[in-house]
């Protein structure tokens, strides 16, 4: 059958209109992931305040198997939450960017404007949604991109199914979000030498980021993602490989419980913690009250052999694939190097991935300060 080509005028490549995610499509070979390199960390405070260092970094203190930590104790007295309906988009990476520009930067002999030399600018949370889309069949995406002195930014934009969810949320659920803080603080320690304090302010605020550079098939990224913890041997091996990802999960009790937990969280588990090369993850199983009845340790790079039993399950070759090719088809699509385009890339359940093209609109996210920085 005929299918109409849209051509550029003096440019015969064809732009792709959509992108399928159907899974079998993407069952090849795995793509080239190159080891991921921490080029710098930045710290956000209890009044989400950046700071280019590592001032928020904790240290993991091993809790035994089976700690008993009450997850529900200071939710109501002792709980800061940090405002989420603020979007912060790109601001603290791109804030990271500037400062240190100076090292990052190539600068060409007739100006001292900044060209980053990598393809992609985004958060690590972004790169996961994409990775886990071909298995995922609750919640779409919307990922806007700009172009800007030859390198892609992406930022998420939140979707109305999205914003209806977090202004809807039950009682039940707002308390069972910060359980996973909880975990946290029960685990870490603000000091190398220090122990964790159990009885302190839960602040969602605070952060510890880290900045990695890597390359994906023929992609350059750069990208951040917030780390929990680092391990507090000082002969353990430089970051990102000393780090530790936290997790709370419901305690498995069947085998159906058990499949469930193969399938679909340990795909999201993996992908996030896969992408910057983190290593461990620690997890605590809680029952129904929020109390922590054992904690396991779950090395990333095991992930994939431990779901092989598991029927029909999802693929690490099939999210990387797909990250590849929608990061291809970005290219191929946002042409113009404009910060105040903003290409919107749109995907739901069962549908393929689409774009429309919005100019001066809502969607800009590019902030005139970085442009400015970044010119001068
Ligand atoms: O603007 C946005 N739409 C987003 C901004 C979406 C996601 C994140 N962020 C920003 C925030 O500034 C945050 O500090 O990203 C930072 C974390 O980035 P990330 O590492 O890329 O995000 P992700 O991998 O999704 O989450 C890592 C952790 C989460 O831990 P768990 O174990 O639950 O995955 O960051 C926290 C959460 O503790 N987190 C967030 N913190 C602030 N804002 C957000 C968020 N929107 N989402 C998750
Ligand atoms: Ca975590």
């Amino acid at each position: 059958p005929y299918s109409p080509k849209r051509f550029r005028a003096g440019d015969e490549a064809p732009v792709p209109r959509s992108l399928s995610t159907r899974a079998q499509l993407y069952e090849r070979v795995f793509p080239e992931y190159k080891q991921p390199v921490e080029i710098g960390v930045f710290s956000l405070d209890s009044e989400r305040a950046f700071f280019n260092d590592s001032r928020q970094l904790r240290y993991y203190v091993d809790p035994g198997k089976k700690p008993n930590f009450n997850l529900r104790d200071g939710y109501r007295d002792r709980f800061v939450k940090r405002d989420d309906g603020v979007k912060e988009k790109l601001d603290h990476v791109l804030r990271w960017i500037v400062t240190n520009r100076a090292k990052l930067c190539s600068t060409s002999s007739s100006s001292t404007s900044c060209t980053l030399g990598v393809d992609f600018v985004t958060w690590r949370g972004h790169l996961t949604k994409l990775l886990v889309t071909p298995y995922e069949t609750q919640e779409g995406w919307l990922l806007a991109v700009s172009k800007f002195r030859g390198t892609l930014y992406m930022s998420e934009v939140e979707t109305e199914a999205a914003r209806v969810n977090r202004e809807n949320r039950t009682e039940r659920h707002e308390e069972m979000m910060y359980w996973g803080y909880k975990f946290e603080q029960y685990i870490c320690a603000d000091d190398v030498n220090g122990v964790p304090d159990r009885g302190g302010v839960v602040n969602t605020n605070e952060a510890f980021c880290t900045v990695v550079q890597t390359r994906l098939a023929d992609h350059k990224l750069l990208f951040s993602g917030e780390v929990d913890c680092r391990e507090k041997d000082p002969r353990a091996p430089p970051a990102p490989a000393c780090y530790v990802e936290l997790k709370t999960s419901a305690e498995i009790c069947t085998p159906k419980q058990r499949s469930n937990f193969h399938r679909y969280k340990l795909l999201k588990w993996w992908a996030q913690s896969f992408l910057p090369g983190v290593p461990r993850i620690v997890a605590g199983f809680r029952d129904h009250d929020g109390v922590v009845v054992s904690v396991e340790t779950i090395h990333v790079l095991k992930i994939s052999q431990l779901i092989k039993k598991e029927h029909n399950c999802w693929k690490p070759t099939v999210c990387m694939n797909f990250c590849s090719d929608f990061l291809s088809f970005v290219k191929s699509v946002v042409k113009e190097d404009n910060p105040r385009l903003v290409y919107l890339f749109a995907w739901e359940p069962h549908r393929d991935v689409t774009y429309t093209i919005h100019r001066d609109s809502q969607y800009t996210f590019l902030p005139d300060w970085y442009l400015k920085e970044m010119a001068s």
